[in-house]
C-alpha cells in the first residue's frame, strides 16, 4: 500500500512505457464486467464513521471475507481495529460488532495510512474451535514505536457470535524499523498453515537489506502451525519449511523471500496456487505466484528490471514476476485473488486485482505450464482507491475502497 509518487515527483522514472507481459499475445481488452456497490443499503455503525460528532471518517475497510461456517455471513475489518459481521445479502442493512480492539492498534494517521489492523483470518475449523487471528501493528510505546503483531483470538464462550477481546493470544511480534511496508495478510493455505505477509521493514531502498536477509522475518512470506506448539513458542513450525533446520544462517518460519511489501496473499481455492501482488518503489507494481523457498529478488529487483546500485540481472536464484505494471499505470498494488464464483462467468479462473492509487481493476490469466500471462482485461480504468480484496464462503469475490464494499455485474 506504499504510495511511491515521490520518485514520480522528482522526474526518477516516468517513462511513457505500459505493462509489459513476458511473451506472446496478451489479451488486453475490456471485459464486459462493470463494479456494483454490493451492498447498498448497508450502513456503518455511527460511533465508527464518527457522523455522531459531526466529523464524518471513512472506516478503511481493510478486510473482507467469509467464515467458511456455513453462516453465510460476511466480516469487514476496519484499519482502525474493529470486526464487523453481516448478513451475506445485498439487501442488508445491519452490522453486528464482533470485535473491538481499537485501543491496542496504532492510531490511524492518514498521512502514514500503513500502519494499524491490517488482517483478519478464520481457522479453517472455525466453526468448531472458534478461533481467528489478526495481524495490526500496536499502539504506540516508548520502546516500541513500531510493532507488527499477529494473534489468535476466540469467540466468547457464551455467545460464538462475538469476539472475545479477552480472548487474545500473542503468537509472534516483529520490530518495524519503520512505519510503513508491515504486510499484513494473514491467510491459511489449502495446506491447513497459517501463512503471514511481512513487509521489508519500511523505508526506501530497503536499507538494511532485510529481504535478502534470511536471519529476519521481514520482507518474508511466513509458515506456521498454530494447531502445534513448539518449544519456547506460541506455534510450531512445519517440518517442511525450507529453511527449518538451519538456524544458522535462517528463521524456520520463512516459506519466501526478497519480497518489498506485498499487499495481499490469496490462494486460489481451485488450484491451491498462492498469488501476491507485491508494490513496487519507483516504477513496477508485480504479481508473483509464491512458491516454496522462492526468492522474489527484492531489494535487487523490482519488478523485471534490476534496481539500485547492487541491482542484478535475472538468474536462477530468483523468481521473475509474472506480470508487472509501470507507474505511469498505477502506483501501489492491490492483489486479489482468482474468481471461482458462479455468478460471473466473464470472471472465472482470473487473477482479480486493483491498483490502490488509479482504482484501476482487471483480471488477469496464467497458464502455468507455458508460463505466460494470456490476458490481462481491464474491469474499470480508474477510480476511487482500491484497499482490499476478498471472498465469501461461495467465491464470490469483494473490493473494498476507503467506505464502500463492491462487487462485480456483467455489462450486458
Ligand atoms: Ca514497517
Ligand atoms: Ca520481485
Amino acid at each position: 500500500m506504499l504510495l511511491c509518487f515521490r520518485s514520480c515527483i522528482l522526474g526518477l522514472g516516468c517513462l511513457s512505457l505500459f505493462a509489459t507481459g513476458v511473451m506472446g499475445e496478451v489479451d488486453e481488452s475490456t471485459l464486459p464486467v462493470k463494479v456494483v456497490p454490493a451492498f447498498p443499503d448497508l450502513e456503518w455503525p455511527e460511533w465508527l464513521t464518527g457522523v455522531d460528532t459531526g466529523k464524518p471518517r471513512d472506516p478503511r475497510p481493510i478486510e473482507i471475507t467469509g467464515a467458511g461456517d456455513g453462516s453465510d455471513r460476511l466480516f469487514v475489518a476496519t484499519q482502525y481495529g474493529t470486526i464487523h459481521s453481516f448478513e451475506n445479502n445485498p439487501h442488508v442493512t445491519n452490522m453486528s460488532l464482533f470485535l473491538d480492539i481499537q485501543e491496542r492498534v496504532m492510531p490511524f494517521n492518514p498521512n502514514t495510512n500503513e500502519e494499524g489492523f491490517l488482517g483478519l483470518t478464520f481457522h479453517p475449523r472455525f466453526q468448531e474451535n472458534g478461533e481467528f487471528f489478526v495481524y495490526y501493528t500496536a499502539a504506540p510505546t516508548e520502546e516500541k514505536p513500531h510493532l507488527s503483531r499477529v494473534s489468535r483470538f476466540r469467540t466468547k464462550a457464551n455467545n460464538p457470535d462475538e469476539g472475545d477481546p479477552d480472548s487474545e493470544e500473542v503468537l509472534l511480534e516483529i520490530d518495524e524499523p519503520y512505519w510503513n511496508h508491515n504486510g499484513g495478510t494473514v491467510v491459511f493455505g489449502p495446506d491447513g498453515y497459517l501463512y503471514i505477509v511481512v513487509g521489508d521493514g519500511g523505508a526506501f531502498n530497503d536499507p538494511h537489506m532485510n529481504g535478502q536477509n534470511l536471519h529476519t522475518l521481514l520482507g518474508k512470506i511466513l509458515r506456521i502451525d498454530v494447531d502445534q506448539k513448539d518449544k519456547d513458542l506460541s506455534y510450531a513450525i512445519p517440518k517442511d519449511n525450507p529453511f527449518i533446520g538451519e538456524p544458522k544462517f535462517a528463521r524456520g518460519e520463512i516459506w519466501a523471500y526478497g519480497l518489498r511489501n506485498p499487499w495481499r496473499l490469496s490462494f486460489d481455492r481451485e488450484t491451491e496456487t498462492g498469488w501476491a501482488g507485491d508494490v513496487g518503489q519507483n516504477e513496477w507494481e508485480e504479481i508473483d505466484i509464491i512458491e516454496r523457498g522462492g526468492n522474489y529478488g527484492w531489494n535487487l529487483r523490482e519488478g523485471m528490471h534490476s534496481f539500485g546500485p547492487g541491482g542484478v540481472e535475472p538468474n536462477e536464484n530468483l523468481i521473475e514476476p509474472i506480470w508487472e505494471y509501470h507507474h505511469d499505470v498505477g502506483k501501489s498494488i492491490t492483489g486479489g485473488t482468482v474468481y471461482r464464483g458462479k455468478k460471473i462467468p466473464a470472471l472465472a479462473g482470473g487473477y482479480l486485482y486493483a491498483d490502490y492509487v488509479s482504482g484501476q481493476l482487471w483480471a488477469l490469466w496464467y497458464d502455468p505450464e507455458k508460463k505466460e500471462v494470456i490476458a490481462n482485461r481491464s474491469i474499470r480504468d480508474k477510480g476511487a482507491p482500491v484497499i482490499s480484496c476478498g471472498e465469501d464462503d461461495e467465491g464470490e469475490v469483494y473490493f473494498t475502497g476507503e467506505r464502500e464494499i463492491f462487487t462485480f455485474a456483467p455489462t450486458e
